[in-house]
């Protein structure tokens, strides 16, 4: 059962989000900014007071909502208080598309943002689709994502086109497979009905294995998981846990197949318009926060591995697939990139081919 709280917010969505929009641009406050003594030059007395509102895909607890607290706190201490990050956790203000036009029309002014939940739009950002491309290696993987030229440099500039610059771009932790029935062989995916995020290129992936995909926000996966209507999902261990999956499933398949990456976004016209002076503490916050993050995901995905293994009372069956395993799915994953460039990339997989590169180096 989707829980209580998160049922309560969604209920909430429609008043919140024109309440929001109308809101839009005036985030400045007319409170004292502590800058009464002229030449003083501590930062807070070059900082208009002002309110950002900060929203997430997740909720209080899971890393994108805990990522939004620290970062709400980091900026308070920076500016002595002039300004106050607001974080919002998931459910509050619509579905997660919902969430991405916000942004674009300045309901909010910043958002963790999962790219799946782009993918009608900015189609280069379905690249995170395509599993097997980033290394094992979470830490590697962590690496590139801070130093792709291909991500922060083409990739954002995609973004900016639609009103979003991502500021950053971080892992969640490596995704795996939860399902009712045991998901070992390209074979098991035959007719399965998987669940996947709003990416037709995620969904084309899962049609490489011969699986029956179907998008839907994560808000409906429990009980779609309950009631059958879809056997299995994707995810990052601790948002397997957090959320409850394992509850309604039986099996965990360690595939280690894709990373789930996230990005720090902000409304493109918004951040223009900051101060030279804030924006500069806004990306240093930036910055610093990809070593936080990371530790996160990192000791979140550790702990709920073994609150899933422990479970007695839903217990589920942990099943790490070999290397020889992992082949025979990468062998069916890797022809996808091919469609991406084709299919999907509007600059011929050019961006692709950098980050293709880049990988390379990088291992
Ligand atoms: O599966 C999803 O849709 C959700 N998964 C994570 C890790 N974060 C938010 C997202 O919406």
């Amino acid at each position: 059962m989707f829980k209580k709280k998160y049922l309560f917010g969604l209920l909430t969505v429609l008043a919140l989000s024109f309440l929001l929009v109308a809101c839009g641009g005036e985030e400045e406050t007319e409170t004292d900014t502590g800058s009464d003594t002229e030449g003083d030059d501590t930062a807070s007395s070059d900082i208009e007071a002002a309110t950002w509102r900060f929203v997430t895909e997740e909720v209080s607890g899971q890393v994108q909502y805990e990522y939004a607290a620290e970062f709400a706190a980091r900026i308070d201490e920076k500016t002595d208080g002039a300004i106050t990050v607001e974080p919002y956790e998931y459910g509050g203000l619509g579905s997660e598309t919902d969430q991405v036009e916000l942004l674009q029309n300045g309901g909010v002014e910043m958002a963790v943002m999962s790219p799946g939940f782009t993918g009608g739009m900015v189609k280069e950002g379905q690249i995170f689709a395509l599993q097997f491309l980033f290394p094992d290696s979470v830490e590697t993987t962590q690496e590139i994502l801070e130093t792709s030229e291909a991500l922060n440099t083409d990739l954002r500039e995609r973004y900016e086109e639609y009103n979003i610059s991502p500021l950053s771009f971080w892992t969640e932790g490596a995704m795996q497979w939860t399902s009712s029935t045991p998901l070992e062989t390209p074979e098991d995916f035959q007719d399965f009905k998987m669940r996947t995020q709003e990416s037709p290129l995620i969904l084309e992936s899962y049609r490489a294995y011969g699986a029956e995909p179907t998008a839907m926000s994560w808000s409906e996966l429990y009980t779609a998981l309950d009631n059958g209507t879809v056997q299995g999902q994707e995810n990052p261990i601790f948002f397997i846990g957090d959320a409850s999956f394992n509850e309604v499933q039986d099996y965990m398949t360690i595939s280690n197949h894709n990373n789930y990456v996230a990005m720090t976004t902000v409304n493109t016209d918004w951040y223009n318009g900051l101060d030279d002076n804030v924006k500069d503490i806004v990306d240093e916050t930036v910055e610093e926060m990809q070593e936080w993050v990371f530790d996160e995901q990192a000791s979140q995905n550790e702990e709920f591995l073994e609150t899933i293994k422990n479970d007695t009372d839903n217990p589920t069956e942990v099943v790490e697939l070999t290397e020889e395993q992992r082949d025979a799915f990468r062998e069916l994953a890797v022809p996808v990139r091919d469609f991406y460039r084709d299919e999907v990339s509007e600059v011929d997989g050019a961006i692709l081919d950098k980050l293709e590169e880049e990988i390379e180096a990088a291992q």
